[in-house]
């Protein structure tokens, strides 16, 4: 199974070449496909001196990024990786052979399953997804541990099976929402998250919070009023 890697970047100038070094000794990739979201520092550059294929982004936010590389990725399985160094690439052929040789549709990586970690949480951001972690089990029947990193590795079909749209952030939470609700197959690994390698994160807490909360009761209320 081919795999294509999608890396959502905005003014990632200090970390973009390491993760794609990183990424470069990982066998089991056979491409790798950088979405810029219209970056003012060296990204674009950086990627493009290294030999790799950059697309700008229609619109703006993460959302936005990855549907757009999806769009573009050939693989059999597609993963998200995000341009700060926080995902370990080593984790990607166990995510890959869940999907290649057992049969899941979707393999997503958690940093609170038994085993796992995170050098990268804040306590705003641990009690976040810990409430939406319950929220999304409650709410939705969702048998996941980590309700917002979505380092994953899905089948390319899941894509058309699920129709994800949001265009920011909150992409993370109706991802697994949709594979939940479209009676896809899906298990999760344990994963230890890193910190930024540098660059500025372009989360701000409560504001996407609040919008991953209103994709939850949306999609809720979606199913009820059906
Ligand atoms: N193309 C594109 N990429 C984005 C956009 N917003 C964020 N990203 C990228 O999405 C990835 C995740 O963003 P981060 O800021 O690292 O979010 P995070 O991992 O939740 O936050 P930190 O843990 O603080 O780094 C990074 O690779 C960003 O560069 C956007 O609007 N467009
Ligand atoms: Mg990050």
């Amino acid at each position: 199974m081919t795999l294509s890697v999608i890396i959502p970047t905005k003014n990632e100038a200090a970390c973009i070449a390491d993760v794609i070094q990183e990424l470069e000794g990982v066998a089991a990739i056979s491409e790798i496909i950088v979405v810029d979201g219209h970056s003012i520092d060296e990204t674009v550059n950086i990627v493009r001196s290294m030999g790799y294929r950059v697309v700008v982004q229609p619109g703006a936010g993460y959302g936005d990024a990855v549907q757009e590389g999806v769009r573009h990725a050939v693989g059999d399985a597609i993963a998200f990786i995000d341009a700060d160094g926080s995902y370990d690439p080593r984790e990607l052929p166990d995510l890959l052979r869940l999907v290649a040789e057992q049969g899941h549709d979707v393999a997503f990586a958690s940093r609170y399953a038994p085993g796992a970690g995170s050098d990268d949480d804040t306590w705003l951001r641990l009690v976040g997804n810990k409430l939406f972690t319950w929220l999304l089990r409650f709410f939705h029947g969702v048998q996941i541990s980590d309700a917002l990193f979505l380092y994953m590795v899905a089948r390319r079909s899941v894509f058309q099976r699920t129709s994800v749209t949001s265009p920011g952030f909150e992409y993370c939470i109706e991802f697994p929402i949709k594979v939940h609700h479209a009676g896809l197959r899906y298990t999760e690994i344990p994963s230890r998250e890193r910190p930024r390698i540098g660059g500025e994160s372009k989360v701000r807490a409560f504001y996407h919070g609040w919008k991953i909360f209103v994709t939850v009761a949306r999609e809720w209320l979606v199913r009820l009023l059906r």
